[in-house]
C-alpha cells in the first residue's frame, strides 16, 4: 500500500462512558476494537479499553492496496504448504487466517520501527519489503534466514517460544538509552508472539522490564486460539489483553481479522512508544485456520464446526465485500489480483526449486561476526570429517 503518512487518527485518551464505548465498538462485543464487521460493514470508529478513540480513513487506493497485500500474503502461504507437502520443504507453520493481523500491525510499522517475529509472521515480512522467498529456504533448510535484520529492521524468525519477546525488550532498552524517542521521528519496537507464549517466563519478563524502563515497545499478541493443540483456555483465566494492567501498561484486543482495526490500534501503539509513552500490549483475537505445522493434524483436538464459525470472520472475505459494496474495486480489479498472485506463486516455487543445496560447512558461518577459536576448530574438525568420505562410494 501507499507509504506515506496514512489515514489513520486516533483521538486522546479519555474515559469514555460504557453505553458510548459498547455502542460504537463493533458486533456489541465491547471488548473488542473493530472498525470493519464480517460481512464488510465500515463502522466508523471504535473506542478502546481506556478511551482511546480509534477510526481510519484510507484512500480508494490503500484500500485495494490492503486487499492486494491479503490475497498475495495468502497465496503464497498456500503455495509454501504445497511445496511441504510435496517433500520440498521439510516445514511449514502457516498463517493462514491471520492475514489481516500481520498486514494491519505490519503496515502500521513505520520505516525506522524494528519487528521481532516468531516464525509464523511471513506477512509482516512481506510488508517489510523481504523477498518471500526468504523464509522458504530457512524451512528448507538450506540457509539460516537469509535477509539482513538491520536493513529491514526485521529480526530472524524465533523458534525458541517467547524469548524474542525479551530480545525486543533489551532491544527498545537500548533505543531509548541512545535517546531515539521522543518525537515524530522516535524509533518504536514490536514484538510478534501466540497466546500460548504468553505462559512462558520469558514474555512476563519482558513485560516486567518493559514496563519498569518504559521502553518503546508493544507486545503483538496473535490469539489464533491454540497453542498447537492446547486451546487459549488453558493459558488463561482473563482476556489476554487484560493481563497487561497487572503490569502497568495499557492493554487493547483488536479484531484481528480486521486489517483496517489491526492497523489503526498498531499505529497508535507504536506512535504512544515512539513518543515515549512506554509500552502497550495488543491482543489481536484471530484464529490459525490450517494446522499448527504442516506436522501436526488438528482434526485430533478441534472440531469442523468451530473452524466453519471462524470462516464466516474470513479477513480477505470481509475486506473483499466492503470493497464491493462501497464500489471501490471491481471484478476487473479482483481478477487482476488473483492473477498477479498466481504469478508470483508460480515464481515462488520456480525459485525454490532451483535452490541450491550449501556446502555442509558453511553452517558455521556467521555464528559470530568475527569468529571464535573454538569455533574455528569445530569448522576445522567436521572439514576432516567431511574429507574422510571422499572418495566412498556413500
Ligand atoms: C521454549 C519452547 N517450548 C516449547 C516449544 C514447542 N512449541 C513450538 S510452537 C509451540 C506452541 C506455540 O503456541 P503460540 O504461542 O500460541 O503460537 P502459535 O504457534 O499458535 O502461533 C510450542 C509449545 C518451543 N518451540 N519453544
Ligand atoms: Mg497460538
Amino acid at each position: 500500500m501507499a507509504k506515506g503518512d496514512p489515514g489513520v487518527t486516533t483521538g486522546g485518551r479519555r474515559a469514555a462512558p460504557r453505553s458510548k464505548r459498547a455502542a460504537k465498538s463493533a458486533a456489541g462485543d465491547p471488548e473488542l476494537v473493530q472498525l470493519l464487521t464480517p460481512a464488510g460493514e465500515r463502522v466508523e470508529s471504535a473506542i478502546g479499553p481506556d478511551g482511546t478513540e480509534y477510526r481510519v480513513d484510507f484512500t480508494d487506493d490503500e484500500y485495494r492496496a490492503f486487499y492486494r497485500d491479503l490475497v498475495l500474503v495468502r497465496k503464497l502461504d498456500a503455495e509454501a504448504t504445497a511445496l511441504q507437502r510435496q517433500g520440498e520443504l521439510g516445514l511449514w507453520a502457516s498463517l493462514l487466517g491471520q492475514e489481516a493481523a500481520q498486514v494491519g500491525s505490519g503496515r502500521a510499522l513505520r520505516s525506522q520501527d524494528m519487528a521481532f517475529p516468531t516464525y509464523r509472521e511471513h506477512g509482516v515480512l512481506y510488508c517489510r519489503g523481504i523477498d518471500p522467498i526468504m523464509p522458504l529456504g530457512l524451512f528448507r533448510g538450506v540457509d539460516q534466514g537469509g535477509w539482513d535484520p538491520n536493513e529491514f529492521k526485521f529480526n530472524m524468525y524465533t523458534i525458541v517460544i517467547g524469548a524474542q519477546t525479551l530480545h525486543a525488550t533489551g532491544y527498545a532498552m537500548g533505543v531509548a538509552m541512545d535517546g531515539k524517542t521522543g518525537g515524530d521521528d522516535g524509533e518504536a519496537v514490536i514484538a510478534y508472539f501466540g497466546d500460548g507464549a504468553t505462559s512462558q517466563g520469558d514474555v512476563n519478563e519482558s513485560f516486567v522490564w518493559a514496563s519498569v524502563f518504559n521502553v518503546p515497545l508493544v507486545f503483538f499478541c496473535q490469539n489464533n486460539q491454540y497453542a498447537i493443540s492446547e486451546p487459549l483456555e488453558r493459558q488463561t483465566r482473563v482476556p489476554l489483553y487484560r493481563r497487561a494492567g497487572g503490569f502497568g501498561f495499557p492493554g487493547v484486543r483488536v479484531d484481528g481479522n480486521d486489517v483496517l482495526a489491526s492497523y489503526a490500534v498498531t499505529r497508535h501503539a507504536l506512535d504512544s512508544a515512539r513518543h515515549g509513552q512506554g509500552p502497550s500490549l495488543i491482543e489481536a483475537y484471530t484464529y490459525r485456520m490450517g494446522a499448527h505445522t504442516t506436522s501436526d493434524d488438528p482434526t485430533r483436538y478441534r472440531i469442523a464446526s468451530e473452524v466453519e464459525a471462524w470462516q464466516a470472520k474470513d479477513p480477505i472475505a470481509r475486506m473483499r465485500a466492503f470493497l464491493t459494496r462501497q464500489q471501490i474495486a471491481d471484478d476487473g480489479f479482483f481478477a487482476e489480483v488473483d492473477e498477479q498472485a498466481r504469478a508470483e506463486s508460480v515464481h515462488l516455487r520456480e525459485r525454490v526449486l532451483a535452490m541450491p543445496d550449501p556446502e555442509p560447512v558453511t553452517m558455521f558461518d556467521h555464528v559470530y561476526p568475527n569468529g571464535s577459536p573454538e569455533l574455528d576448530e569445530q569448522r576445522a574438525q567436521f572439514s576432516r570429517y567431511m574429507e574422510s568420505f571422499e572418495g566412498s562410494a556413500h
